[in-house]
């Protein structure tokens, strides 16, 4: 259920509708969102968060999803153009208005001494944000929805767009401010600020529990096969744009030196990226030779984040990379569901113009 038009289902076109039925296997914070003409449609709120609660519920005081994304308005509050190509090419196309939960720095009540589960998604389309918590302590509890093996402290972390992140907060005494903070650019600023007040719950870290581990089997990868995929530049015009395609004529990224920016039924678009054998392990190389960052997302399964030839990575479940300039990442999963997988840089932009692919397993 993890669709995308042409490859998986028929887009849901006006007054059409579909259902989707499944049973959801892992507790944890996800994020949904369209994925046809997703720039567009993205970009104007056609996105937004799932939490899936565990069979027995944490002992947080508070619960706190929190989405953030930015839009691109002009003064008059109307849409900006969202896909400039000299910035397609680049980072992207940034939104002017920050948000959080749709709130401009909204700012929430929470107890004194009070231990909060924060949920944090980026859903916009194109920021990858460096997120620290200002005014209090704060530790990493899951990411991409997954609890990690071991709580740690959270420092200054990225956080790119459909990465999911939570984290647990314990509050100060009663009047004081907790931020959390953006400094991903050279002017910071809070996407949220917590005001505790109230009665204290008297609370410390020894009261934050592991979450409940999701039922993912450990990887072995031993005798797993490696597939490399390159993340590049591409140049040039996007061919056989489909009338509901909607996409950029732009082509700007590739992987593996393909450029795809949107499905067409028809075109040769529609060969996959890699070809899997069900129930085999498989190690993933991402290898991003561009200056920029990319937030590679594959659909379908979870991954385990090994390794970084830049960077100490501790290895942990996701469903998306940030994956550095020059840096080579390896993931493994098992890839034990058949079908159509995508595989993109979920900076949207980036996924238009080019770096978007799939992977099939049969
Ligand atoms: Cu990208």
């Amino acid at each position: 259920m993890d669709g995308v038009p042409y490859l998986t289902q028929d887009p849901v076109y006006p007054n059409d509708e579909f259902t989707y039925e499944f049973t959801p296997k892992d507790a944890g914070t996800y994020f949904y969102h369209s994925h046809f003409n997703s720039l567009a449609q993205l970009s104007h709120g056609l996105s937004g968060m799932i939490i899936i609660d565990e069979k027995i519920k944490p002992n947080f005081d508070h619960d706190i999803p929190l989405n953030l994304r930015d839009w691109r308005l002009d003064k008059t509050g109307s849409y900006k153009q969202l896909l400039v190509p000299k910035k397609a090419a680049r980072a992207g196309t940034f939104g002017t208005l920050k948000t959080t939960n749709w709130q401009v720095e909204p700012e929430y009540t929470v107890k004194p001494n009070s231990l909060v589960r924060v949920r944090l998604l980026v859903s916009d389309v194109t920021r990858i944000f460096k997120l620290m918590v200002n005014g209090a302590k704060a530790k990493i509890i899951a990411i991409d929805g997954n609890p990690i093996d071991e709580i740690r402290d959270m420092q200054r972390e990225w956080l790119g767009p459909g990465m999911r992140m939570d984290i647990a907060i314990l509050m100060p005494d009663e009047g004081q401010t907790v931020e959390i903070v953006n400094s991903s650019t050279n002017k910071p600023w809070a996407v949220v600020k917590f005001k505790t007040q109230g009665t204290s719950q008297k609370r410390n870290w020894r009261d934050l529990k592991p979450l409940p581990k999701n039922p993912l089997e450990p990887i072995d990868i031993q005798g797993a096969k490696i597939k490399k995929f390159k993340f590049g530049a591409g140049f040039g015009k996007q061919k056989e744009l489909g009338v509901n395609c909607a996409a950029s004529q732009y082509i700007f990224w590739s992987i593996n030196n393909i450029s795809i920016g949107h499905l067409d039924p028809l075109s040769a678009s529609m060969a996959a990226t890699a070809r899997l054998k069900l129930g085999k392990t498989y190690i993933f190389e991402f290898s991003n030779v561009t200056p920029h960052t990319h937030p590679i997302h594959l659909h379908g399964f979870f991954f385990r984040v090994l390794s970084s030839n830049k960077r100490k990575i501790i290895p942990h479940w996701a469903d998306t990379a940030l994956v550095r300039p020059d840096e080579k990442i390896r993931v493994a999963f098992k890839a034990d569901i058949v079908g159509n997988w995508l595989m993109h840089c979920h900076i949207l932009e980036h996924q238009k113009t080019g770096m978007t692919g799939f992977i099939n397993v049969s």
